[in-house]
């Protein structure tokens, strides 16, 4: 069956390969991010090379008003959204508490957590409407374990897991499954937007070991949307082999 599926943040990363992968399976794609040209190019590109229907909405999580519209407005065809993949979100910075910039920290908040209540306030009511519906939220293991200088990150990833919990036990009755996916390190913008733009510095991250692809995200994210009606994954912890938690790699320098 050919569904909706909308994916936050689709100009990089996990978000892009998500995409790619629902497109290629022949599901019909809202895509959205801040960056118009990206979410462009990949709208032209999925419907060129996999003949599905793909809206790009270009809009800021943070901006309640910018969410609001982009949902009120979708035509009839856009409003049976069948899976709501809430994966835009950002680390900002990696300082002790008392070293703290708070910008950093309000994006964090803003972004991970207030950003995907919107989203999820703004989709739920469709899909309470039509009974069914799934919602996908990427947490991370920085959503399980807390490590060094990874303090308001971390606060806004344990808020993604209990906000998912609570979203699966209010949802439940209206038959609407809710999951998270929680990823270890995986190689994507991630380091570059937390470094702010040192390449160098978020290059490291990944030396010595094979972190997670994009790839290996989206294919677990498309899996968990293939099972059975009457079957659904909770919450899924995905980890490269050699990260045996926050702190614990195999390293091969
Ligand atoms: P990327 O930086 O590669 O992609 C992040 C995406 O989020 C981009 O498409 C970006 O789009 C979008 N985004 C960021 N801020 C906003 C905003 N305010 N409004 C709309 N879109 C926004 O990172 P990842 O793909 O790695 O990260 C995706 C998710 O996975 C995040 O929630 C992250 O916390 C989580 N995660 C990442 C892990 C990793 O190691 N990479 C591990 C575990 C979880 P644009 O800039 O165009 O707005
Ligand atoms: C991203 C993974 O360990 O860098 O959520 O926080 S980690």
């Amino acid at each position: 069956m050919k569904k909706t599926i909308l994916i936050t943040g689709a100009t990089a990363g996990f978000g892009r390969a998500i995409a790619r992968k629902f497109a290629e399976n022949g599901h019909n794609l809202i895509i959205t991010g801040r960056r118009k040209i990206l979410l462009d190019e990949l709208a032209k590109d999925l419907i060129l090379t996999h003949q599905v229907d793909v809206l790009p909405l270009c809009f800021d999580v943070r901006k309640l008003s910018e969410v609001e519209n982009a949902i009120t407005s979708l035509k009839d065809k856009w409003r049976s959204i069948d899976v709501l993949v809430n994966n835009a979100g950002l680390a900002v910075g990696l300082n002790p508490i008392h070293e703290g910039v708070i910008d950093d920290w309000e994006r964090m908040i803003d972004t991970n957590v207030k950003g995907l209540l919107y989203m999820i306030r703004m989709v739920s009511p469709l899909m309470v409407a039509r009974k069914r519906g799934h919602i996908i939220n990427i947490g991370s293991l920085a959503g399980k374990e807390v490590y060094p200088m990874g303090n308001v990150y971390c606060g806004s990833k344990f808020a993604v897991d209990a906000i998912t919990k609570g979203a699966r036990i209010d949802l439940v009755s209206h038959h609407i499954k809710v999951t998270q996916i929680a990823p270890g390190a995986a190689d994507t913008e991630f380091s570059t937007v937390r470094f702010k733009g040192d390449k160098t510095r978020a290059d490291a991250v990944y030396n010595g070991f094979k972190p997670l692809s994009a790839e290996d995200v989206a294919d677990v994210v498309y899996y968990v949307t293939t099972l059975p009606d009457h079957v659904n994954v909770n919450d899924l912890v995905l980890m490269p082999t050699a990260q045996a938690s926050a702190v614990n790699f195999h390293k091969v320098l």
